[in-house]
């Protein structure tokens, strides 16, 4: 069976690299550089990340976006035929919506793709934003806007069935 493109996108320290680590069952293929800019931390995927997860009868590729908007391009390189799209934000950096809401509105005017939002960073920002504010702020109802933490495997896996769920 051939199978099933998903792609996890979102800003810079979303999260992306973090979330397919977590998911994979295959060791994941990842291109992270040193930064060139100051993100809080050392290194940023320049590429992509790929990884893999079988669910049921589907074996589901799993490919990550950079974050730094010098690579944008990299959205339509990888969204190329996904079926679905998860976009990260980070609850604790809304200087980083804009960026997040370009991403979702670029690859959704490419091919309609199923989407969710995953909110992270929940646990490292108690004034950070709800779900409930960023489902108003992209326009989605709240059910499509999912709390999770990238580095919780449950988490991750739960994210993966939401998003089959809509497809
Ligand atoms: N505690 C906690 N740490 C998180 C959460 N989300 C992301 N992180 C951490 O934030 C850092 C950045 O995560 P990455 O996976 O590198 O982010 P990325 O989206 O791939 O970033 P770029 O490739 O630079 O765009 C890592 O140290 C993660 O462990 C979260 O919900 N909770
Ligand atoms: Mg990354």
């Amino acid at each position: 069976m051939t199978p099933l493109k998903i792609v996890i996108s979102g800003p810079v320290g979303a999260g992306k690299t973090t979330f397919i680590r977590s998911v994979s069952e295959t060791e994941v293929v990842s291109t992270e550089e040193v930064s060139t800019e100051r993100i809080g931390k050392t290194h940023t995927t320049v590429a992509l990340d790929f990884g893999q997860i079988t669910l049921g009868d589907y074996v589901l590729h799993l490919f990550g976006t950079p974050g730094q908007s010098r690579f944008d391009y990299m959205w339509d390189v990888l969204s190329e035929g996904a079926l679905g799209l998860i976009v990260l934000v980070p609850c604790d950096a809304p200087n980083e919506f804009p960026q997040a809401r370009r991403i979702l509105e670029f690859v959704i005017s490419r091919q309609p793709v199923e989407f969710i939002i995953g909110l992270t960073r929940t646990d490292l920002a108690a004034d950070g934003w709800t779900a409930a504010e960023v489902a108003a702020y992209f326009g989605v109802p709240e059910q499509q806007v999912l709390a999770l933490n990238p580095r919780d495997t449950a988490n991750t896996r739960h994210a993966i069935h939401q998003l089959l769920q809509r497809v």
